[in-house]
């Protein structure tokens, strides 16, 4: 049963710090699935957050990469591109935006190529080369700039097709049990501000998912207590089931 965590976009090393710890705590007690988005490669380069590969190679703890993470794999990291897990199948969604109507003018390879240079050309020294990366990055976010609710709207009807699916990406929650559909919201670890765009007044949240019966419960992130509540949403969502 695990822990699912999306969209966290770590920016920095002290956000890096905290999610780790919090990632670690929570795989001392069941399975994390990261789903995605976890750092943000194309608004820090690779070179200057201090990451460690190892953080992430642990038995409990499945890191899947998103289009904000996608060079993970390039950079050692232990991670999925998707996941099966009791049944259930777990990526992070983005390539299903390139399939929506909102986006339909580009393949999800083509989308998936344009966030992996945006990482790599982030590191550039070259003066011209970031100007180009600035146009560019300014050209992607014209073309993404769509509500995120309708986005994930739009996203669902897509997957519910699929059932036993959960993704993230959409910063928007959506869930059906009995379709057995669940796009999770970001995980908002507070004080720090990890995600920029909120839809659910800064609640920070993490979700435990029965992969049984599908059940979900939200705890919070709290940068100044411990794992508890976390473990009181996983308590409640299995005593739910009887
Ligand atoms: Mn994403």
């Amino acid at each position: 049963m695990p822990y699912l965590l999306a969209d966290t976009h770590v920016k920095t090393n002290e956000q890096y710090q905290i999610l780790i710890r919090w990632v670690h705590k929570l795989a001392e007690d069941d399975d994390v699935i990261l789903l995605g988005d976890i750092l943000d490669f194309t608004k820090t380069p690779f070179m200057e957050l201090e990451y460690v590969v190892s953080d992430f190679d642990h038995p409990h703890i499945y890191y899947i990469y998103g289009n904000h993470d996608i060079i993970t794999k390039e950079l050692g990291f232990k991670c999925y591109d998707q996941l099966k897990y009791d049944g259930i199948l777990f990526e992070h969604g983005h390539r299903f935006e390139a399939l929506l109507r909102s986006t339909g003018f580009i393949t999800p390879e083509e989308y998936n190529e344009m966030y992996k240079r945006v990482c790599y050309e982030l590191n550039t020294d070259n003066i011209l080369a970031k100007i180009s990366l600035r146009i560019r990055r300014s050209i992607i976010h014209v073309k993404r700039n769509f509500n995120r609710r309708s986005m994930s709207r739009e996203l669902f009807k897509h997957i519910s097709k699929i059932r036993n699916i959960v993704v993230g990406h959409t910063h928007y929650e959506l869930y059906s049990k009995t379709k057995r559909v669940l796009i999770c919201d970001d995980a908002k670890i507070p004080d720090l501000q990890i995600s920029g765009k909120t839809t659910t007044k800064n609640k920070p949240i993490g979700y435990y998912l029965r992969t049984d019966t599908f059940d979900i419960e939200k705890f919070e992130l709290n940068t100044r207590s411990d794992i508890r509540p976390a473990l009181n949403a996983k308590r409640k969502c299995l005593h739910s089931k009887s």
